[in-house]
């Protein structure tokens, strides 16, 4: 994984401070301007998007390959990608404590992410592809548009929260749309809450398309769930 610094340094190209000022003001500094037209100012130039042509394998924390492409499906035309428009919101949707859901949420949710995983593998909102956002996105499967040298990351940076915020909310509008009801809400994870100190057990019922055999029994109930934890299990009782 890239650090953030040095990705700072291969993107944002050396501007001498003094330059900056002129180009603030005066006719020096305005044919200063015209010659750095395309140069950033500032050191903290924002992140570009990804070059979506770009993607290739992706790499796991460690450095090691993720075994399988998580290269997204593109649109025909890249050039004339429509802008998302949000739609009239009329009423508003509460994200349940996901210790404490109902039964009926329970099939309502399941219901959902089983229409998901049913889809057609390439479809663009099968649950494969949209974990694949997270791996292309995440684990560096793009790189910066215009600096093909340098992989796209938006953890590390300010792109952290409003990526993964519209990344879930896309999801939850799919799953959403998938069982008939726009008001459906993703359950959160109430960590706060001493009884949501837990993995869910929503997630740990054997054959209930929220459960994932990949997931590490050592950290369901009746452990509580170490927040510490990155990766490596050094004490597998937690
Ligand atoms: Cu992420």
């Amino acid at each position: 994984m890239i650090q953030r610094s040095k990705v700072d340094k291969q993107r944002t190209r050396k501007l001498d401070r003094r330059n900056v000022l002129l180009g603030l003001g005066g006719l020096y500094g305005a044919a200063n301007l015209i010659g750095v037209a395309n140069e950033p100012f500032s050191l903290g130039a924002p992140v570009p998007p990804p070059d979506l042509s770009s993607c290739s394998s992706s790499s796991l924390p460690d450095g090691s390959p993720v075994p399988f492409t998580c290269c997204l499906p593109l649109p025909k035309d890249l050039s004339n990608i429509p802008t998302y428009k949000l739609p009239n919101v009329s009423k508003v949707t509460i994200r349940p404590s996901a210790h404490n859901v109902t039964r009926e949420y329970i099939t309502k949710y399941s219901t959902a992410i089983q229409k998901m995983k049913s889809l057609d593998k390439d479809d663009p909102l099968n649950f494969m592809q949209q974990a694949n956002i997270h791996c292309a996105y995440c684990n560096t499967g793009y790189k910066e548009l215009g600096f093909p040298g340098v992989p796209l990351q938006v953890h590390f940076s300010c792109l952290f929260f409003p990526f993964h915020r519209w990344y879930l909310y896309f999801f939850e509008r799919i799953l959403g749309s998938l069982i008939g009801d726009d008001t459906f809400a993703l359950p959160f994870w109430n960590y706060d809450s001493q009884v949501g100190m837990q993995l869910p057990s929503l997630y740990n019922v054997v054959n209930s398309p929220l459960y994932d055999p990949n997931r590490n029994q050592n950290h369901f109930p009746p452990n509580v769930v170490n927040l510490g934890f990155t990766t490596i299990d050094l004490n597998a009782s937690d």
